[in-house]
This record gives structure tokens, C-alpha cells and sequence, in this order.
């Protein structure tokens, strides 16, 4: 961090509130060159905890800002998780460069934070969380809302934030905000520590007046750092891959983040190493290089796990290796397999006592492509890959192709889909079965069209996520694809996107139920209980009678959105391109076949089944379940 303007000297009186926000307004990032303003806008929703608080603030900002003081644009959410996913899509979408504030009133609007508050430490994305809390006074206790805890006065419902945020401070004392306001964008803008950050705010304090020192305000540049590989770690992880007969590179999230698409396509030119892909990490190596294998894992590309599974060194960058990458530990299956693996976080380098390299990744893939001084794989394993990736994607064809069955499988609206959509689009998802298929599926051809959360993997993450992205990226085409059980979950956002007039593509898979869990419920033994919608049957007293008359396509008209339905990948096509051309954002609901079928794959994921049942099919599945954690075991 550094700052080149003039001293200032002398205070200014203001609230804790209008410091807070006089301070975001001027944060700004700088990476290879680029100054960015960190915090360029909001998001809130008011209570009693912030109305008059930070509430204030931005109005006052808004409509009579101080001297000197940036702009801090206010946008409305309606539902407070949502508007956090909507900071994590933003922030994502803009590399981690820029982010967004979310604010909430005390109590439930704070906590409705803390899943999104997750999801953005979970996905090592930042996200600034502003709850409100209670008195710090505690005169008037309990005030409204307030979670009494009779062995600790200092106990509130917003110490739940602390285990979900990378870094937590409350402000009990105006003077505290500075400090905490320092550190909060330390961890925020540093690639390794990022995550959720979260202030605190009693509402009595956040109205409090003190005397800032006016130097607090000024300007502050947070360079965002790229750090490179020590000599001898590089050296060490050189020798490894040097050995290497069948080696593997794994591209995670971090590879994107750190804008390393150009340095590993020459990595993988100059080496001949196959690369593989994670849920976070599609589309660093384009889907058209010949060494990009796809998806690797539980819902991986056979391609891709057939390369794992001999692997003898396996090389992750920016990975964090999660039980879908490593098929619950059962992808690599070479008695002698090692790790190479490069992350800005130790955390994660450490991960399969690997030969671990510290550093940023695209610093570290061309730091190490030179240390390999023209080392190639076998040139027999390059061409084995490129072969599996061919008899891959001759297996996957009749997946793009109309079967034969009343509804469309959800895999002819992708197909469709990937062939509609620019390379600079954004596909966004979360949960649900789409995850699985699009990472099989999906040929990412740019670092930004693959939008997918499966850090966290949560239900109403897609919806808010297409307004941040869109947010951060006007000039892409930016497309959620939205389960029925996940637009149930909250579709409450529409009502921003049209308030706002932004443009988001919404495409609404309708299965009547959870075509996920229903299929891992059916092959774990349990029947798809309770995974379908539908009316409790009067006679069996299950959820097993008729289709709920919910109507999914007149409640999005209802936030005055434009709905097309469809019952087929042609009719979606049209849907698309309509959708498309339009100035304003639309949906389309699809209505699709609740049994698939999804991809093949050759992918496992360890859910366990209860070991003894009196349900045969739990006891079949038992016995299966056995047999597939056979292979599972630490890489050590
Ligand atoms: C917030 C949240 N709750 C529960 C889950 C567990 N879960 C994963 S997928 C799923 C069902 C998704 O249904 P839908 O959106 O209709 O997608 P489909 O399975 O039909 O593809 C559930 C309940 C989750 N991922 N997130
Ligand atoms: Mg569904």
C-alpha cells in the first residue's frame, strides 16, 4: 500500500457512518498497472440498525457529499443473502480487483448475510459485509431484534459472522474504525487472505460523531500482489515434473483470478502437459487448445479421469483441490502420484503433501516453465490425451441430440446454449444437476464465460449472481441458468434487475423437483424421497400425488419481466435469440425431463449410506458404496 498525494492535516467531524463511507469512496486497487476504485457502490437494506446510520450516509453522500468525497452509489436490494451473492458475482466477475458493500439492518437482515458470507470466504472471494448491531451503550437492552445472552454481555447474533469471515471487527468506539477499516482492506485486496470481511456496526455508533483525522480519507492505492516463486521451491518442484512419464496439470480458480490464461497456454505449448479443469477453473485454457482435457473429478470428463488415474505427478495451480476435483479422493490412482502444486496460498500449496510453490500463478506457471528449461512430456502422453479428449467427445454427441421423450433432456439446452452464446458471455450456475452436466459438457473458450459456484454450491446464488455480473461487465451477454427449486428459493432479485434495468438472460429449467438429489437419492438407496414437488397424497400421506399448479412463468411476469416458455431445444434456440435482442432482461422457463439423462461419466462422490437398513434398496446400495470407497485414500 502506498500513496503519493499531500499530507493533509486537521480533523473533520463527522459521523461513523459518513466515515465509513467517505472512506470506501476512496479505496482504490492497482494490479500490473491498473487503478480501480475497490468499493464503487452499496448494496443495502434498511432496519432500524442502519436506517438512520449508514442509511444516512449514502443519502447524504448521494445528494450532498463532502468535499473531496467520491461518489458511493446505493442500489435496493430485497432479500439480504441475495444481495451479497450479487457483491461475490461482482467481485468475481472483476478478478478480485473490486467488490461491493452490502449493508443490513441488526438482527435477521444481518444474519440473512452470513450464507453469503460463506460462500465468499468459502470461494475466496471478497465481499465487504456492513451488519448492523446492538447498542454498544446498552442502555435500552434488549433492543429489538436483540439475541440475549445471559453469560455475556457482549454476545450478539452477529459473532455467527466470525467463523464465515477472514477477517471480523465490531466498532464499539468510533475511533476503533480506523484500524479495523485498514485491516478490512488489507485482507480484502490481498490474494491469499480474501474472502468475507465484516464491520460490525452497533447502531448507536454508526450515528456517533467523532473527529477524524482528515489523512484517514485521503486516497489509498492497495497494490494487489503477484508473488513469485523462492528459487529453490521452483527448483524443487522442476525436478519433480521433470521426472514425470504421465504428468497432469489441474487449472483451478485461481488460475483465472489471477488472469494467467496466456502464461498457462505457453506452459502447456512448452511442455506438452495435459490440462485439466475445475468447477472454478474452466475456460483459463480455452475449450479449442488441443491439451485442454475438460472437467476432471466427480462429475469430470472420462478424458480427463483416465489421465488423473495414471497421473504419476499431478500439478495444481490455484486449486483447492475440493471432493468433486479429486472424485473424493478416489481421481488419481497411481501407487506413486505426487503434487506440484502452486497457489498464493500456502494453505492450499500444502494440500496432498505436495511439493508446494508460493506464489501467484501466473508469476509461477512462467517462472516454472523456464525452470523446466524444455522439458516435454512423452510426446506418446500428449498424443493419449488428445485421443481420450476425441473418443470423449464422440461419446458425449447424442447428448446435444433430441432424444426420444416428450420433454428435452436439460443437456440439448446446453449444447444449444454453448453454440448461442459469445465467447465473452457469461454462463452463471450453482446447484442443482446443471453443475455436473455443464462441467462434463461446457466448452468454455474465454477465462469469463464459465460462471460457476461450486465452492459453496448454494440454491438462489444464480439469479443475484446475474445482476453483479452484469454489473461488472455490461458489455457481456450474462445468462443464470436457474433450477425450479433454486428459483423457488428466492427469485425475490427480479424485482432489482427491473428496477435497475439491467439486462440478464434468466433461463429457468422446470422439472417439477430435484433432479440432482432425486438421482444421488435413487442411487443411494432412498428413493427420491421427498425430491419431487408435488401435493401430499391423501391415501399414501407421501409427497407423491399430483404437479404443484405453481405457475413459474406467470410469477416472473409478475415483476413485470417478459417470460417465454419453452418444451424444446429448437423452441429455446428461438426463446434465446429473442431474448437476445432485446434491450430488457427476459426469461425463458425450459421445461425439461426430471430424469435426464445426464452425461456419462466415470466420476465418483463419497455420500455415505447408512451400513445396515431394513429398505432393500438402501441395502443394495450399501454393498455398491463399499465397493466404490474401495480405491479412496490420503495422497501422502
Ligand atoms: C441453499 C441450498 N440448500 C440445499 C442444497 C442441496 N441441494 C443441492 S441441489 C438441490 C436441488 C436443486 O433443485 P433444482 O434447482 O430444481 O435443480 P435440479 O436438481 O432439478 O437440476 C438441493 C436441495 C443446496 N445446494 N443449497
Ligand atoms: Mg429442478
Amino acid at each position: 500500500m502506498s500513496d503519493p498525494s499531500s499530507a493533509r492535516t486537521g480533523t473533520i467531524r463527522l459521523t461513523v457512518g459518513q466515515a465509513l463511507v467517505r472512506f470506501l469512496a476512496a479505496q482504490f486497487t492497482e494490479r500490473d498497472g491498473v487503478r480501480e476504485r475497490f468499493v464503487p457502490s452499496t448494496f443495502g437494506i434498511f432496519g432500524h440498525g442502519n436506517v438512520a446510520g449508514l442509511g444516512q450516509a449514502l443519502l447524504q453522500n448521494a445528494t450532498d457529499p463532502g468535499e473531496g468525497e467520491n461518489p458511493m452509489p446505493y442500489y435496493q436490494a430485497r432479500n439480504e443473502q441475495n444481495m451479497v451473492h450479487t457483491a461475490v458475482a461482482y467481485a468475481r466477475t472483476k478478478n478480485r480487483l473490486q467488490t461491493l458493500a452490502c449493508t443490513a439492518s441488526i438482527g435477521p437482515g444481518s444474519t440473512n448475510m452470513i450464507t453469503g458470507a460463506a460462500l465468499a470466504t468459502v470461494d475466496r472471494i471478497p465481499v465487504l459485509i456492513l451488519p448492523s448491531d446492538i447498542f454498544a451503550t446498552r442502555t435500552v437492552d434488549p433492543v429489538l431484534q436483540q439475541l440475549e445472552d445471559e453469560t455475556g454481555g457482549d454476545v450478539s447474533v452477529n459473532d455467527a459472522f466470525r467463523p464465515v469471515s477472514r477477517y471480523f471487527d465490531r466498532i464499539s468506539r468510533p475511533e476503533q474504525l480506523i484500524p479495523a477499516a485498514l485491516q478490512a482492506l488489507r485482507v480484502l485486496t490481498d490474494p491469499a487472505e480474501t474472502g468475507a470481511v465484516t464491520l460490525s456496526l452497533p447502531q448507536d455508533v454508526q450515528a456517533e460523531a467523532y473527529d477524524w483525522p482528515r489523512e484517514f480519507f485521503r486516497e489509498r492505492t492497495w497494490h494487489v500482489a503477484r508473488p513469485v516463486p523462492e528459487p529453490a521451491a521452483l527448483d524443487r518442484a522442476a525436478t519433480v515434473i521433470r521426472s514425470a512419464r504421465r504428468p497432469v496439470l489441474i487449472a483451478g480458480g485461481g488460475t483465472i483470478y489471477s488472469e494467467a490464461s496466456a502464461a498457462l497456454a505457453d506452459f502447456t505449448d512448452a511442455t506438452g502437459i495435459p490440462v485439466l479443469d475445475t468447477q472454478a477453473g474452466k475456460g483459463a485454457l480455452s475449450a479449442d487448445h488441443p491439451l485442454a482435457i475438460g472437467g476432471v473429478g466427480a462429475t469430470g470428463t472420462d478424458a480427463a479421469n483416465d489421465l488423473a488415474a495414471e497421473a504419476d505427478v499431478i500439478i495444481g495451480v490455484g486449486t483447492r483441490y475440493t471432493d468433486f476435483t479429486t472424485a473424493s479422493h478416489t481421481a488419481f490412482r497411481h501407487p506413486d502420484a505426487r503434487f506440484v502444486n502452486l497457489n498464493v496460498k500456502a494453505f492450499d500449496a500444502a494440500k496432498h503433501s505436495a511439493t508446494m510453490v508460493v506464489t501467484d500463478a501466473r508469476t509461477g506457471l512462467d517462472a516454472l516453465r523456464e525452470a523446466l528449461g524444455g522439458y516435454r512430456a512423452p510426446a506418446e502422453h500428449s498424443a493419449l490425451a488428445q485421443t481420450r479428449r476425441a473418443e470423449w467427445e464422440k461419446l458425449i454427441e447424442s447428448c446435444f441430440q433430441p432424444h426420444d421423450q416428450e420433454l428435452p433432456a436439460q443437456t440439448e439446452i446446453f449444447g444449444a446454449l454453448n453454440e448461442l452464446m459469445g465467447e465473452e458471455d457469461i454462463v452463471i450456475n450453482a446447484a442443482g444437476s446443471m453443475p455436473g452436466d455443464l462441467q462434463a459438457l461446457w466448452k468454455a473458450r474465454s477465462p469469463i464465460q464459465y460462471h460457476l459456484e461450486y465452492g459453496y454450491s448454494c440454491m438462489g446464488y444464480e439469479l443475484p449472481a446475474s445482476l453483479g455480473a452484469k454489473m461488472a461487465r455490461p458489455e457481456s451477454e450474462v445468462v443464470a441458468i436457474i433450477g425450479d427449486g433454486t428459483f423457488q428459493m428466492a427469485p425475490q432479485e427480479i424485482a432489482t434487475i427491473v428496477a435497475e434495468r439491467v439486462k440478464v438472460i434468466l433461463v429457468i429449467l422446470q422439472n417439477h423437483g430435484w433432479s440432482s438429489i432425486g438421482s444421488l437419492s435413487e442411487s443411494h438407496g432412498s428413493q427420491r424421497f421427498g425430491t419431487k414437488y408435488r401435493m401430499r397424497d391423501e391415501s399414501t400421506g407421501m409427497l407423491d400425488g399430483e404437479k404443484l399448479p405453481f405457475d413459474i412463468p406467470a410469477n416472473i411476469r409478475s415483476y413485470g419481466l417478459e417470460v417465454q416458455e419453452v418444451s424444446s431445444a429448437a423452441d429455446f434456440r428461438d426463446a434465446y435469440r429473442r431474448a437476445e435482442a432485446s434491450e430488457d432482461a427476459t426469461a425463458i422457463v425450459v421445461n425439461t425431463n426430471l430424469y435426464g439423462p445426464n452425461p456419462p461419466g466415470n466420476g465418483w462422490w463419497d455420500v455415505p449410506v447408512p451400513q445396515i437398513s431394513r429398505l432393500e434398496s438402501t441395502q443394495r446400495a450399501s454393498t455398491e458404496y463399499e465397493a466404490d470407497k474401495a480405491p479412496q485414500r490420503h495422497y501422502l
